[in-house]
């Protein structure tokens, strides 16, 4: 008898599933929890059970009763919810209904901010493929193919890695080669930012991923100097963290300028390093086909995603792409 009550509900369960109309859910509460239903005729009969058999066939049909009830009504409420068709839905004195609404996720919040903080500067914004030629994300740049520092990114090639010309294809290690592209197609002055999607196939941590936001800057232009680097970086952190904000420039090297910097930004107590930057290295300007010899630039390229970091006082980096509501619903 209880394996019975048992597969009743079962099947009453799923037949309920499929009920969408008024004519379902009453055929639906007759056949399960009508006077001739077979519920009904279970309790009915228990009186011919002993004392043992009445007392547990009696609580379990009973159970099965009220919660069978319980699931009418909630499906019935649910679909007129959804599709309007009960007399609730006509009730406009009930309280609305709670619509979730998306959100902006907090990396392209950042990069908002970012693009916001230079156009006020006076730089446009461009952008350039993922998909990469090895000779813009290296050759261009100053690093040919023997160059020790190809080592400095590891590189996730393309299957095929040889595109129809017979250039070999990547996905791109950083925003750096959109210098070169614009460079050979565009005369100066140039003043641009360009935000965009990079790819190192590396082993992920606290504070790297293996795929992640880089904004690459370049200025050229005749007479640019390390100061205007310096000014126009201290500009953005400035607008970025606040007017107080300290930043520290310190040596560092990138074979596509000369001299190489990092800058960092005091938060909280530490300095954290948010750029690479520097002045356009000849050979870059040589090879983008650029031959005013009084031409000078600067160029720059930082993570969002470290920025964001700081800005919110986020601890790992992986958070950003693991897709955890809770961590996405807070910003
Ligand atoms: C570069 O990628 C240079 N192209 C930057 C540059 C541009 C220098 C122009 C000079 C002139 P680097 O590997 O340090 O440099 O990366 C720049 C920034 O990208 C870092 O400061 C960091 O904010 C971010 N970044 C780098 N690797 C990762 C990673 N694995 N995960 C998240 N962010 C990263």
């Amino acid at each position: 008898m209880i394996e019975k009550i048992e597969k009743l509900k079962i099947k009453a369960e799923n037949d309920l599933k499929s009920c969408v109309s008024d004519k379902d859910f009453e055929d639906w509460r007759v056949n399960y929890l009508g006077r001739k239903s077979e519920l009904s005729d279970i309790l009915k009969n228990i009186k011919n059970l002993d004392q043992e058999q009445k007392k547990v066939v009696g609580s379990l049909g009973n159970k099965t009763r009220i919660e069978l009830e319980g699931k009418l009504k909630d499906t019935k409420n649910r679909i007129s919810g959804t599709i309007g068709t009960s007399k609730s839905s006509e009730d406009y004195s009930l309280p609305s209904r709670h619509i979730s609404m998306g959100k902006l996720h907090p990396v392209t919040l950042t990069l908002r901010e970012i693009r916001k903080a230079f156009v006020s500067l006076g730089f446009q914004i461009a952008e350039g493929p993922e998909i990469e030629l090895d000779k813009y994300n290296f050759d261009m740049l100053n690093i040919p193919e023997d160059h020790p520092a190809r080592d400095m990114w590891d590189t996730m090639w393309i299957d095929e890695k040889i595109n129809k010309n017979g250039e070999k294809m990547l996905l791109r290690t950083h925003t750096s080669p959109v210098q070169a592209r614009i460079m050979e197609n565009q005369d100066p002055p140039i003043r641009v930012i360009v935000p965009g999607k990079c790819y190192r196939y590396e082993a992920t941590d606290s504070t790297h991923e293996w795929h992640f936001y880089q904004v690459e800057g370049l200025a050229v232009d005749k007479n640019l100097t390390f100061s205007d680097l310096k000014g126009t970086l201290y500009e953005f952190a400035k607008k970025m963290f606040g007017s107080e904000t300290k930043i520290r420039f310190r040596c560092d090297y990138f074979p596509f300028v000369e001299p190489g910097v990092d800058m960092s930004i005091y938060w909280e107590g530490k300095w954290l390093e948010i750029l690479g930057a520097g002045m356009v290295h000849p050979k870059v300007f040589e090879k983008a086909g650029y031959k005013d010899k009084n031409l000078s630039g600067f160029a720059f390229g930082m993570g969002p995603e470290r920025i964001a970091m700081i800005k919110h006082n986020i601890d790992d980096i992986r958070l950003f792409y693991s897709n955890d509501l809770r961590f996405l619903e807070q910003f």
